[in-house]
């Protein structure tokens, strides 16, 4: 396969084109906080196991996307051990009693460097991919993930992760508003809240796809291989 030339993949609202080469797969925010039995997420009462569906099929498309030697960006949702780049009103919003930075089942809540903030051992970084911490929902903002797609030629995301109506969504949204195009597949994102799920992808591909394409994990590898 010409990794150089475009390919086709079956996806809504209609099928995607990209260049492999040029495409990068866009890892959102697969944190044990958000993910493990015990973290964060689950100690506000969510749901787990509804974004620990995810995880198998990103290995899979994680592990197709390296054997192609094509380019990986993770990125992990967190703020600095001084909480300087922390919104007091995103600290204090959802009145739980433990709240970002506080110390929770895995160290201290989004905090960089703590063992909840990190990635899930499943779909941990190698070298040379990029890990871009971000402080908000969207991974462009407040980061360097667009000079890196700039500077790698960067031009097409496959975009996964969690959650798929906050920061899979809202990462969508930003990368449309620089000129990108984004494909989401379906099975590699999740949400605690199905039906916000459902809503989060039909939002993408409505109106002739007015944020990008949503496909399926196998109409990718199928096409790759
Ligand atoms: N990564 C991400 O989506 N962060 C969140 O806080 N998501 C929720 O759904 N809460």
């Amino acid at each position: 396969m010409n990794l150089n030339e475009k390919i086709t993949v079956d996806a809504e609202p209609y099928p995607f084109e990209f260049v492999p080469a040029t495409c990068a797969l866009l890892i959102i925010d697969m944190q044990r906080d958000f993910l493990e039995p015990g973290g964060f997420g689950e100690m506000l009462g969510n749901d787990i196991s509804q974004l620990r569906r995810t995880i198998e099929p990103n290995k899979i498309l994680l592990a197709a996307w390296r054997t192609n030697g094509l380019q990986v960006l993770h990125t992990r949702e967190g703020h600095r051990p001084d909480l300087g780049c922390l919104p007091p009103v995103k600290k204090i919003r959802g009145r739980s009693p433990t709240t970002i930075g506080d110390v929770g089942p895995m160290g201290r809540i989004l905090v960089r460097g703590e063992a909840g903030h990190d990635i899930i051992p499943e779909l941990y970084p190698v070298f040379g991919e990029a890990v871009i911490d971000k402080p908000g929902k969207g991974a462009f903002w407040s980061t360097d993930l667009h000079a890196i797609m700039q500077n790698r030629g960067i031009k097409q995301l496959i975009v996964t992760g969690v959650t798929t109506e906050v920061c899979v969504n809202t990462t969508v949204r930003e990368a449309n508003d620089r000129g990108y195009d984004c494909l989401v597949p379906e099975d590699c994102v999740g949400s605690y809240f199905p039906e916000f799920h459902d809503m989060g992808l039909k939002m993408i591909k409505a109106q002739g796809g007015i944020f990008g394409w949503v496909s399926h994990s196998e109409k990718i590898l199928t096409v790759l291989k």
